[in-house]
């Protein structure tokens, strides 16, 4: 069956990837990512950085089917020195870091299906492309992307990966940054999400607060629904200087300062927006 060739483990290479095998997608594997990426660019048109919407444009994945990485790859090369390539879920952590410090992105090349299109609990190549690799042709962002890479080789071996994890989570995943025209989003998580994209942005319920390295990796977070906190930034360059600093000093002095619940608040925070909180107390599972 050709739905499967997408997750299949028997070919992977040594660093985890397989091969796209663009030319099994089946037109309802196509028709599925038409569904998503029309309902999501007219919705993130006037929340989501305008450079991302550009992007899309620049690498066609805005309706034509599941984009052949062979193309996309392409344009990648050519701009920033990035290059997709293809894995059959998710790789270890290593293996992820690995591909980021060398400018490869590893995305999922299977797609959800019809019956699931709001919810999942895997990335799928809906996720994994047209979430994160917009961005990567940005300059700046594909910069910060394999520093990061580089940084998480680094805090594996300091036992400082949970910390390092928020970071990506914060920012790559559910991050939001002012622009001239107010917050706007840029982590991926949202971006490839309908729901997250209205709530992230203009549901009263979470918080916003102002971005901050060491308050984000003392913060947990949630895996398996909205967010109860976003971290804003001030751009892409804000957050390269603010993530240029010796990351080893700052896990050492974090050692004994306790963690933040993912919708609690710091007298130290730049409040962005005090959130009600009222979606997660509305499902019994308040944090404090
Ligand atoms: N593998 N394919 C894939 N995609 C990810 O986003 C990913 C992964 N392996 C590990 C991982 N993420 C996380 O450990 C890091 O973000 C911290
Ligand atoms: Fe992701």
């Amino acid at each position: 069956m050709p739905v499967e060739i997408h997750r299949d483990m028997a070919d992977l290479k040594a660093d985890f990837t397989i091969d796209q095998h663009w030319d099994s997608y089946t037109d309802e594997e196509h028709a599925t990512w038409r569904v998503l990426a029309e309902r999501q660019v007219p919705l993130l048109k006037d929340r989501v950085v305008p450079e991302f919407l550009a992007h899309v444009d620049a690498l066609s994945m805005g309706g034509g089917g599941v984009p052949d990485f062979r193309r996309l790859n392409e344009v990648l090369e050519a701009e920033t020195g990035w290059n997709v390539v293809a894995v059959p879920g998710l790789v270890p952590d290593a293996v992820f870091f690995d591909h980021l410090a060398n400018r490869r992105f590893p995305a999922t090349c299977f797609i959800r299906s019809m019956e699931e299109l709001d919810y999942l609990e895997e990335p799928d190549v809906f996720h994994d492309v047209f979430g994160h690799v917009p961005l990567l042709l940005d300059p700046v962002y594909a910069d910060y992307m394999q520093e990061y890479g580089k940084g998480g080789l680094k805090a594996d071996g300091q036992g400082a990966l949970r910390r390092l994890a928020r970071l990506y989570w914060y920012t790559v995943e559910f991050g939001l940054t002012r622009s001239e025209d107010g917050l706007r989003i840029f982590g991926a998580g949202i971006a490839s999400s309908k729901g997250e994209t209205v709530f992230a942005l203009d549901d009263p319920s979470p918080n916003r607060i102002g971005f901050n390295l060491e308050r984000v990796m003392r913060t947990d977070y949630r895996i398996d629904d909205f967010q109860e906190t976003y971290f804003v930034i001030d751009g892409f360059e804000a957050l390269r200087r603010a993530t240029e600093v010796d990351f080893t000093t700052i896990y050492a002095r974090m050692e004994d300062t306790p963690d933040f619940a993912p919708g609690e608040i710091a007298e130290t925070d730049t409040v962005l927006h005090r959130g009600t909180g009222r979606y997660h107390q509305g499902k019994g599972r308040a944090t404090a």
